[in-house]
């Protein structure tokens, strides 16, 4: 890419984020130790959960939104041939949620804003911390319309003609998080800003966990999405074949974004402001929308097939062992997939209402999110960052050797520290708490799983900061002459000449989302407004 103006957007957005990511990662390695309980002098509570808000926030919003941003950014760039669309705007984005960033960061790093990253009421933070969240929403919501102008520009002067995967693919995100980050930007704005400033004395808490199982499931796939785009359009080309289906992709895509939106309440399932009909309507769809994830690791193994078959692979298995190993991306995506098993079987036994009856608020549901997240989502995040470094920097990867050691420690590190909290959790131990040091029985038998994830986390520190150190190393080097390498996207095995409307445009399944969302969250947002509540005074800060 010589397009320079873009190179310093997507880098600037890369950064923050790779940033935010490694101070997170030493805040992990602090939180497992202090969670064990094995070093006196590191109990406190008050500690813990400063540094656990601001872990959650720096991994789930800081890391990702930026992260988002800066890939969107070069594959609309890329991927349609054209500038960015309004490059102040853009930096305008940038600035704001950068600025709202550092803002939420005071008071979560001096412990007034403990909330969690779920910040439930009637916990409540310093009106910053949500001011600053807010900020950084916006910004990202600077990004979306950036995102959806390109999309419909690029459709207006090229009609008929199918807007590239990879493009389709962000569109579709920037969509899905205006309508993900509506709910929690309502909870924030009408409840959580005026009990911080003290407008309102009381908040009503199962409106606000309402509105924001609103969000909290479908922000998940808006992490998620980019990883899968890097499935569609950049692993079979670096495998050395090509895509099993485009429109499949598509298909994939529309049906993830359309039910990721309407099935929040499977967060809701023990809490008691929600109707059983209603988790039951949104424990149906929570099924139907692990269907595109089974569709998206299918035509990723099918590409797979193709290009180790291309490369001489016989038999049943021997495609797998012809695949190019040693490249980054290849490599992530196997790994990502392995962890996807494990940790899509997890979000499947959570969905499911009497077996999350047993894991809810457990270890298991932190070992479910650090395995599909941390694990098959963050890992693909590294195999695009060494796959973009190259072309934002203009200088070769300092060390393929490394990136792959960088690739595989996080997948060994990431299941030493997630099978333990599974096991965990089905032996009772609650999540979001400090030390638990009840010293009878029951605990005993979590201390060698505590062992093991206080091991696994050191596993993940070292790989953390390894990445770093190839991103900087590689930055740092002499700029190489004659050294300009481009993306190239994936070809589909069958090309596509024509798409109906539908596999091509966002316009029809907006309308399906707006009334899939009504019958989902119409009445159970609007019973509040009818029945008599007491609401509850704000507790903490
Ligand atoms: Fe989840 C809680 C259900 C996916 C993240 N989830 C969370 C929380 C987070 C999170 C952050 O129903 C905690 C929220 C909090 O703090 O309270 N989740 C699901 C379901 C899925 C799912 C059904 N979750 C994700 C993804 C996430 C994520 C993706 C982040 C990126 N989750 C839940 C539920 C809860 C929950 C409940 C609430 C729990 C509670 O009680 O609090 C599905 O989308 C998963 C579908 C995936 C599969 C796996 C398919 C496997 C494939 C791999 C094939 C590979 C092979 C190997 C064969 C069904 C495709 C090939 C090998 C080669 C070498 C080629
Ligand atoms: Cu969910």
């Amino acid at each position: 890419m010589n397009d320079h103006a873009t190179r310093k957007l997507a880098l600037s957005h890369l950064w923050v984020a790779f940033a935010a990511f490694i101070l997170a990662c030493f805040m992990g390695e602090y939180q497992v130790l202090e969670r064990s309980g094995f070093i006196p002098a590191l109990d406190s509570a008050p500690v813990y959960f400063a540094s656990v808000s601001t872990h959650g926030v720096l991994m789930a919003f800081v890391l990702t939104t930026f992260f988002i941003m800066g890939f969107g950014y070069v594959i609309a760039a890329s991927s349609l041939k054209q500038p960015i669309w309004n490059m102040r705007l853009a930096w305008g984005g940038f600035g704001l949620a950068l600025f709202g960033v550092v803002l939420a960061a005071v008071p979560l790093l001096t412990g007034n804003a403990s909330v969690l990253y779920t910040f439930y009421p009637p916990i409540v933070a310093h009106a910053a911390f949500y001011i600053g969240a807010t900020l950084l929403v916006v910004g990202s919501w600077v990004w979306c319309v950036i995102m959806l102008v390109m999309f419909s520009q690029w459709k207006q002067n090229n009609p008929g003609l199918p807007v590239p995967l990879a493009m389709f693919a962000t569109a579709a995100n920037a969509l899905l998080w205006l309508w993900t980050s509506a709910g929690v930007a309502l909870e924030v704005l009408f409840q959580l800003i005026p009990l911080s400033l003290g407008w309102i004395d009381t908040i009503d808490p199962g409106l606000a966990r309402t509105l924001f199982a609103w969000t909290l499931h479908p922000i998940v796939y808006f992490w998620l999405i980019p990883a899968y785009t890097a499935f569609y359009v950049f692993v079979p080309k670096q495998a050395g074949g090509f895509l099993f289906s485009d429109e499949v992709a598509r298909a994939a895509l529309i049906v993830l974004v359309v039910f990721a939106l309407p099935i929040g309440f499977h967060h809701l399932y023990m809490d008691p402001e929600q109707a059983a009909g209603w988790k039951l309507l949104h424990g149906i769809g929570t099924f139907v929308v692990a269907i595109p994830t089974l569709v998206t690791g299918f035509t990723v193994i099918a590409s797979l097939e193709i290009a180790g078959r291309l490369r001489g692979g016989q038999g049943l298995f021997g495609w797998i062992i012809t695949l190019p190993w040693t490249n980054t991306m290849v490599l992530a995506v196997i790994l990502a997939l392995l962890m996807l098993i494990f940790g899509g079987f997890g979000g499947i036994v959570n969905a499911s209402y009497a077996m999350n009856a047993m894991v809810h608020n457990t270890a298991w549901v932190p070992g479910h999110f650090h395995l599909i997240f941390g694990g098959t989502t963050i890992i693909i995040y590294f195999a695009v960052a060494y796959y973009l470094w190259p072309m934002l920097t203009g200088k070769p990867l300092f060390s393929n050797a490394m990136a792959l050691t960088q690739l595989w420690t996080w997948f060994i590190g990431m299941v030493i520290l997630t099978t333990p909290w599974h096991i965990l959790g089905l032996l009772g131990q609650p999540r979001r708490i400090s030390s638990v040091v009840y010293n009878n029985l029951l605990t005993l038998a979590w201390e060698p799983y505590e062992l093991a994830m206080i091991f696994g986390g050191f596993v993940l520190l070292g790989s953390a900061c390894l990445f770093i150190v190839i991103l900087v190393k590689t930055q740092l080097q002499p700029s190489a002459d004659a050294f300009e390498p481009v993306i190239e996207y994936a070809e589909p095995i069958r090309p596509v000449m024509a798409l109906p409307e539908y596999l091509n445009d966002f316009k029809l399944w907006n309308k399906v989302i707006a009334v899939l969302m009504a019958i989902s969250f119409g009445v159970p947002i609007l019973q509040f407004f009818f029945i008599e509540t007491f609401g509850s005074s704000a507790w903490g800060y």
